[in-house]
Order: C-alpha cells, then sequence, then structure tokens
C-alpha cells in the first residue's frame, strides 16, 4: 500500500465550488486517481472515521462538520504517497500552511481546513477500504 493514500475533500471545499481546482491540483502533482465517489457521510459514519479523535475537545465539533454536506473521497496512486500528499495538502492549520499547497489556497480555517490525507500506510489502507469496495477501485 506504500504507494496509495487517501484523500476526501471536505465539506466546506466542496461547498465553495473547489472541487474541480483541487483535483486537478492533485493531478498536477503527479497522483493518478484510482477510486472516485462524491458522497454524504451520516453523523455516525464521520464520528467512526474520525474514532480516533474521540478523546480530543474539538470532537463533536469536527463530526457535526464532516457531516454536513458532501465530501469527494479518493484513492490516489504515486511513488511515496502518503508523506508527499501531505506535502501537498500542507499544514493542518491553514494559517501555518506552506504558499501553494491545498490548505493553504483553499481552506478556511482549522477545523475547516478544505482536504483529509492520510498519515500512514496502515491508515491509508484502512481509509481505502472504509469508503471503497475492491470493485469500486481500478
Ligand atoms: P490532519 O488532518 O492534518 O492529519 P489531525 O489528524 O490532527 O490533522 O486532525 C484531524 C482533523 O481535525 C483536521 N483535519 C482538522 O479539521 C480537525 N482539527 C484538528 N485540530 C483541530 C482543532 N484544534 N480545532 C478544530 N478542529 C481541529
Amino acid at each position: 500500500m506504500s504507494r496509495m493514500t487517501f484523500t476526501m475533500i471536505k465539506p466546506d471545499a466542496v461547498a465553495n465550488g473547489f472541487t474541480g481546482a483541487i483535483l486537478d491540483q492533485i493531478c498536477a502533482g503527479g497522483f493518478r486517481i484510482r477510486a472516485l465517489k462524491m458522497t454524504k457521510l451520516s453523523f455516525e459514519k464521520a464520528a467512526d472515521f474520525y474514532s480516533v479523535h474521540k478523546a480530543r475537545p474539538f470532537y463533536g465539533e469536527l463530526v457535526e462538520f464532516m457531516s454536513s454536506g458532501p465530501v469527494v473521497a479518493a484513492i490516489l496512486e504515486r511513488e511515496d504517497a502518503v508523506e508527499s500528499f501531505r506535502t501537498l495538502i500542507g499544514a493542518t492549520n491553514p494559517a501555518q500552511a506552506a504558499e501553494g499547497t491545498i490548505r493553504k489556497r483553499f481552506a478556511e480555517s482549522l477545523g475547516r481546513n478544505a482536504i483529509h490525507g492520510s498519515d500512514s500506510d496502515e491508515n491509508a489502507r484502512l481509509e481505502c477500504s472504509f469508503f471503497f469496495s475492491s470493485l469500486e477501485m481500478v
């Protein structure tokens, strides 16, 4: 799985009309889209996806936001996928993200930060299978 990562364009960026521009930047960054879907997470599904953050003070706000509107989920392939995708999206807080990164360009705030990227190969594998069946990946 080290050539794969998982991403999700979050409800803020979808609602703001940035889906096309973000997918364009991902492809320009050398990633190949292996699976893609627009969907809306239920409160329960969002709570499950982010359950690792259950103890954090922002968990309720995060789950509420992530289930507030459509998201665009994708499986991406590239050499060194997890690390290079984290570089492409920039720091969690867009105020600290490097110039030209996806979060710097498109995120609203720390909570509404436009895009998710897996933080390890293991989480990439889990997150890909959370959203996609083997039939949906080409
Ligand atoms: P990343 O998405 O960069 O891996 P994490 O895993 O630390 O960052 O946080 C998961 C998500 O939780 C972030 N994408 C962000 O939307 C939200 N988040 C993180 N820290 C805060 C915070 N202090 N206040 C509100 N939301 C936060």
